[in-house]
């Protein structure tokens, strides 16, 4: 159901919202925060998860939680433009490539020949992606300004509809907000949220607020009960600590006590230099870094069950040294 292109912003935090309202009812964490992300339908099951894109690999998570990708494939050129949508209507998203205003659209996620090649709108216009008239094939719409072109069919040639909807700079989003099987338009404009329920210009039909300015919004159906809700990116918090020589420091992990947690690490000292992660009674846990002379790295830690979770660091060096949690 969720479609469309490269989602952007960073961040691997992930507050998902199966309603229009402030408060996110699913919270995890996937990928790594500089990641290149993208929302479908990857198993046709009905719901929405999230996609990982490094380089042409595809690291795909069947279940919107933390873990490890349920299958991984390659598409496309590491720097295609890439496309999510239910092209061939058969209940699962796919990819298609953009080159200017040239759609590769294929209806697997196997390498090999496009299924369709199309021509629509211009190299310069940002591209839309929806079941625009409800038949539960995914088409294009392109969008200039506030005016958007819609096609509902996969092919070249001028557009169904046109419509205006919000302005020119306005954040537009593209969900089934009613659940009637037909996609329609959102505007963002902050943390708040304008949703309309057909093709059409003047007043929204729901508004609410959720999440802060500065987050990255994603849209899907995260429970399958057939309307497309939103969720938002975000940077985990991080905290940063730095000093010289020999040190034990008392940590924060963004996660709380339990929580596995990276150690992004810079040592610009001669010598030894090791950090040990240190339990809440001072006992040795787990050996970060043992290296001799300058050292930048990441590492993670408390990412074992069974091992006592760290609260402080016990660190060794001759030179300066700074450590982010995040
Ligand atoms: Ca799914
Ligand atoms: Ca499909
Ligand atoms: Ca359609
Ligand atoms: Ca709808």
């Amino acid at each position: 159901m969720a479609k469309g292109s490269e989602i952007g912003g960073s961040g691997n935090r992930f507050f998902l919202n199966d309603q229009f309202s402030g408060n996110a009812n699913n919270v995890f964490s996937y990928g790594d925060a500089g990641d290149r992300i993208y929302v479908g339908d990857w198993d046709g099951n009905g719901t929405d998860t999230i996609a990982i894109r490094r380089g042409n690999k595809f690291f795909v998570r069947n279940s919107n939680s933390s873990g490890p990708a349920d299958f991984v494939f390659s598409y496309g050129d590491p720097g295609d433009e890439i496309l999510a949508g239910d092209w061939d209507g058969n209940g699962t998203d796919t990819l298609a490539v953009r080159r200017g205003n040239t759609f590769f659209i294929k209806n697997s996620v196997s390498s090999g020949f496009a299924d369709s090649v199309i021509s629509y709108g211009d190299a310069g216009d940002t591209v839309l992606v929806g079941d625009w008239d409800g038949n539960r094939t995914d088409t294009l719409a392109v969008r200039r300004g506030n005016g958007f072109f819609v096609k509902n069919s996969i092919s070249s040639g001028y557009a169904d509809r046109v419509f205006s909807y919000g302005d020119a700079g306005d954040t537009i989003l593209v969900g089934d907000w009613d659940g009637n099987r037909a996609d329609t338009l959102a505007v963002r404009r902050g943390n708040t949220y304008f949703l309309k329920n057909s093709l059409s210009g003047g007043y929204s039909d729901t508004v609410f607020g959720y999440g802060e300015a500065t987050d990255t919004v994603l849209v899907g159906d995260w429970n399958g009960n057939g309307t497309a809700t939103i969720g938002v990116r975000r940077e985990a918090p991080s905290f940063t600590y730095s000093g010289y020589g020999d040190s034990v420091i008392n940590i924060s992990k963004p996660g709380g006590i339990n929580a596995s947690a990276l150690a992004s690490i810079s040592y610009s000292g001669g010598g030894y230099f090791s950090i040990w992660t240190l339990d809440a009674r001072g006992q040795a846990n787990d050996l970060l870094v043992s290296a001799f002379g300058s050292y930048s790295g990441t590492v993670i830690f408390d990412n074992w069950d069974w091992m006592a979770k760290s609260t402080s660091l016990e660190i060794h060096a001759s030179g300066p040294w700074t450590i982010t949690i995040r």
